[in-house]
């Protein structure tokens, strides 16, 4: 757990700004977690990518709870940034969402 803090807290401050926008935007119903059906919501109003969102949605529920927790989302993010993901990339990924 501590190791996945380090790694969310290395995403760049304009990465974690959007990811706490999309996060509230995927929370329809503002429970804190995101579902399934949040989730592929969110992507087909986007941008009608919704096989994508389940892919997401898989990898992101690590404790296959099926619902994403605000720390699942961010941990998921944090990892492809570490992966090499650039910062831009990333934002224009998130602005897919948004
Ligand atoms: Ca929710």
């Amino acid at each position: 757990m501590q190791a996945q803090q380090q790694l969310v807290d290395r995403l760049t401050p304009k990465i974690k700004e959007k990811l706490d926008a999309v996060f509230l935007r995927c929370d329809i119903n503002g429970d804190g977690v995101i579902s399934r059906e949040e989730l592929l919501a969110a992507f087909q109003d986007a941008a009608g990518r919704g096989s994508r969102a389940v892919k997401f949605f898989n990898v992101m529920d690590t404790d296959a709870s099926g619902t994403v927790t605000k720390e699942e989302f961010m941990f998921f993010w944090a990892k492809i940034y570490d992966n090499g993901g650039s910062e831009r990339d990333i934002l224009s990924e998130l602005d897919l969402v948004l």
